[in-house]
């Protein structure tokens, strides 16, 4: 190794094509000696030569936030593509107007749960609704979302901001999460305070909801956050292990408990709790299905993909995420 090389650690802040450009540092290129490439959000040991940077190590992860990639289903091979590594906040956007949906919502919900970090629902373009269909909305939410926190935001009036600003404390790293149109990336301007996003007009989508992007990077807000804007897709494609239902609809875990069996999949087997409290009306059908229909996709995608030593890694840091909201409940504010 190189006598005058100087090593640190430094965080990825965006990813180009074959070009991570950290921080502290600038342009990086990876070590071939790296089983994985580094992606934004991770925490890497660098080695400087000159004016060379190059990433020697990724740091453990406390949490990887992935989704599916969109177009590879049809040939079977399902591909995990990382949005961020150290999500603290996955902020699941929806707007008030013809783009919310409650099944989407569970969808969302399922892949933060899975993925180490907290969710928060963010309600989008609030001046586009009445202040009743707006209450609609969040009662909606609740619905599904259980103890999530839900803000209801403008980035047109400034509706919701403090509260959203409040949430993303220094330090901190937030993914938006929803489809194209939503207004990510104008809230991501507005809580900026500058123009750091493109935001595109609503006429300039295609017909499938697709607009150019930049690249996926770490925006810093003044305070020192970060947010991460995921690049335009229609719909956001899950991706998580299928026991990430059991955080995502707690109603129908706790239920599961007086099941029969174990491993019951609430279809039809004798003494399911579950079809007893959706024939008495306790759990709704749309729930139970919902809830069906995930578990059969995410039991594809595990058959399709699932290397052993991927998965124990996720385990590993998944229970480090379990343990650190354990402890984020009982710390007091
Ligand atoms: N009425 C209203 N329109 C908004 C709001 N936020 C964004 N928009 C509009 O929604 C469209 C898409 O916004 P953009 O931020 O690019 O969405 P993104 O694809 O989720 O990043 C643009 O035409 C925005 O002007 C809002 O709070 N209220
Ligand atoms: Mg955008
Ligand atoms: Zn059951």
């Amino acid at each position: 190794m190189d006598a005058e090389a100087t090593t640190f650690r430094a965080r990825v802040t965006a990813v180009h094509k074959n070009r991570w450009v950290i921080e502290p540092g600038d342009q990086a290129i990876v070590s071939n000696r790296l089983d994985e490439d580094p992606v934004v959000g991770d925490w890497v040991i660098a080695e400087r030569h000159e004016a060379l940077c190059r990433i020697v190590e990724i740091e453990p992860r406390t949490g990887l936030l992935t989704r599916k990639r969109p177009g590879d289903v049809a040939n079977d091979a399902v591909v995990e593509q990382p949005i961020a590594a150290n999500v603290d906040l996955a902020l699941l956007t929806m707007a008030v107007d013809d783009d919310f949906s409650v099944r989407r919502l569970e969808r969302y919900l399922t892949l933060a749960w899975d993925s180490g970090a907290t969710p928060v629902v963010i309600l989008t373009k609030a001046d586009l609704a009445d202040p009743w269909q707006l209450d609609d909305r969040v009662s909606a939410v609740d619905t599904v979302a259980f103890g999530t926190e839900c803000i209801t935001t403008s980035a047109h009036t400034g509706a919701g901001l403090d509260r959203l600003r409040a949430l993303l404390q220094h330090g901190m790293v937030a993914a938006l999460l929803g489809s194209s149109g939503v207004g990510k990336s104008s809230l991501v301007n507005a809580l900026a305070g500058v123009d750091l996003q493109v935001v595109t007009d609503v006429r300039d989508f295609d017909g499938k909801g697709r607009h150019t992007t930049t690249s996926r990077r770490l925006v810093e807000l003044p305070w020192g956050a970060y947010l991460v804007d995921t690049p335009g897709l229609r719909e956001l494609q899950l991706w998580a292990d299928e026991d990430a239902l059991v955080d995502s609809f707690p109603d129908i875990t706790d239920l599961a408990r007086e099941c029969r069996f174990r491993d019951c999949t609430h279809e039809s087997e004798p003494d399911c709790a579950v079809t007893v409290a959706v024939a008495d009306g306790r759990l709704s059908e749309e729930r139970i299905e919902s809830w069906r229909r995930l578990r059969r996709e995410l039991a594809y995608l595990a058959r399709r993909i699932d290397p052993a030593a991927a998965r124990a890694e996720r385990q590993k840091w998944k229970s480090i995420a379990r343990s650190r909201r354990a402890l984020n409940k009982v710390r007091p504010e």
